[in-house]
């Protein structure tokens, strides 16, 4: 009977702490949630919504965009005036054609699920890399994926060459510098909050590499807002 007590309150109390770390999880998204988007200019070519989305991805984002994580690895998107910024929430039109260019400046951390070595959710399944039509790389040479779970979109990133010249070290990276270039189309659909994310362990001395800047909004994972 007494066992059985001591049982039932080690269930009651791993129950009480699990509910308060999916509490605290859940505040810090929604937080999370709340960070500040980044209102994507909008063109329209015969009564259709078009945009140009424009991103780069960095080994290390560096003390002026982030003075408390220099070392995290990070996307940047680029404003109409040619700025980096570190925003990962995005605002877009609904049912619009999104014509996206990343320009990916950091090394292969490879794909632990080498089937989003392959493009899915794009006009064509194809992206052009360096452009060059491409519907696959080598999983170990990718360096990040671009992945929208809700849109069946991923897109992998094919990352520099450790021996590449001319490497970039901390954001913003001049185009100068050595990178990819990947471009390619998709359509928001309707009305949304959609999460987008890196799908690659690349996150360095976190454990299993998805800790840190993986799972921080405003780094290696954002939204989609799609109004
Ligand atoms: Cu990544």
């Amino acid at each position: 009977m007494r066992a059985t007590g001591f049982k039932v309150l080690g269930v009651a109390v791993g129950l009480a702490a699990a509910a308060v770390l999916i509490g605290l999880y859940v505040s810090k998204l929604t937080t999370d949630n709340g960070s500040k988007a980044y209102t994507v200019p909008v063109q329209t070519q015969g009564g259709h919504k078009v945009v140009d989305l424009q991103i780069e991805t960095v080994a290390a984002v560096g003390p002026q965009f982030s003075p408390a994580h220099p070392d995290y690895v990070s996307y940047l998107v680029r404003d109409a005036q040619g700025k980096w910024l570190r925003r990962t929430v995005w605002r877009l039109p609904a049912n619009a054609t999104v014509h996206m260019t990343i320009y990916n400046f950091d090394g292969a951390s490879g794909l632990r699920n080498p089937l989003y070595a392959r493009p899915q959710g794009i006009d064509g399944n194809s992206f052009m890399l360096d452009g060059k039509a491409t519907d696959f790389i080598n999983p170990d040479d990718t360096s990040h994926t671009f992945a929208v779970p809700a849109y069946g979109l991923v897109v992998p990133l094919t990352g520099v060459a450790d021996n590449a010249k001319n490497q970039c070290g901390y954001a913003p990276c001049a185009l100068s510098m050595a990178h990819h270039t990947i471009t390619f189309t998709f359509h928001t659909g309707k009305v949304g909050h959609y999460r987008w994310q890196c799908f690659v362990p690349c996150a360095a001395g976190w454990i299993d590499g998805f800790g840190g800047p993986m799972q921080t909004i405003g780094y290696m994972d954002g939204f989609l807002d799609v109004i």
